[in-house]
């Protein structure tokens, strides 16, 4: 049985030293007008863009090149509507209970609660699966660094949408079982990440946060 893959060359344009260093600098400068949104319009967006958007996250590096995810993208707007009650019911525990005081506190200044309408307004909510495993001629196989590649391929996601010149919120109800059932997924899938991807409503506001500056996040060995 072949075992390899068939090898093909791979090259790959460089860039003199300056033109790199303003390369690097723009993609920074741009990754960085990257937003969490939580107001979308209702404005439906095409499903080729859709397409395209979960065919750029699929190019994330995975273990053993498995790919071990499925994207499912929810339009229907009486599956939304389920998707929201199914996750405000758990996210009311959550906030009545559930999350702890420290929790609590550090959510504060972000202004979340239980109540989630993006569910309902956002035109598509991508539910990122981690696939555990697989099923292959009724076997059970192996996925590897499923949570790393799911983790991987959800940032190419969010780095996709912003390139279309869309906003997403990176949403983690929790528990998020109930998306398994809503979505009939099989067995060998576990929910990952819910994403609402849509326009952004007129006269958003954003928190006006900072992010880390490179001294706080580098230790260079030179
Ligand atoms: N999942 C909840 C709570 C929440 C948790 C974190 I950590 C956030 O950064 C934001 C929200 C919710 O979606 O409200």
């Amino acid at each position: 049985m072949e075992k390899t893959y068939p090898y093909i060359e791979y090259t790959r344009e460089s860039y003199p030293e300056a033109e790199m260093i303003n390369r690097s600098k723009e993609f920074y400068q741009w990754m960085d007008k990257r937003r969490t949104v939580r107001d979308f319009s209702d404005k439906p967006i095409p499903k080729e863009v859709i397409e395209n958007i979960l065919l750029a996250a699929s190019t994330a590096p995975s273990g053993a090149h498995k790919q071990p995810w499925t994207f499912c993208v929810v339009t229907n707007p009486d599956l939304k509507k389920q998707i929201r009650a199914a996750a405000e019911k758990e996210e009311y525990d959550s906030y009545n209970g559930r999350m702890t005081e420290e929790w609590l506190d550090d959510l504060a200044p972000l202004g979340t609660n239980w109540e989630k309408p993006f569910l309902e307004v956002a035109p598509a909510l991508i539910i990122v699966f981690k696939r555990a495993y697989e099923f292959v001629d009724g076997k059970k196989k192996n996925n590897y660094y499923v949570t790393e590649s799911v983790g991987l391929a959800a940032g190419f996601l969010l780095a996709a949408i912003h390139n279309a010149g869309l906003v997403a919120l990176t949403h983690t109800p929790s528990p998020m079982n109930f998306l398994c059932k809503l979505l009939a997924r099989p067995e060998n899938e576990r929910p990952f990440l819910l994403i609402p991807v849509g326009y952004l409503a007129n006269n958003t506001q954003v928190p006006d946060l900072k992010r880390k500056t490179l001294e706080q996040i580098d230790v260079f060995y030179e």
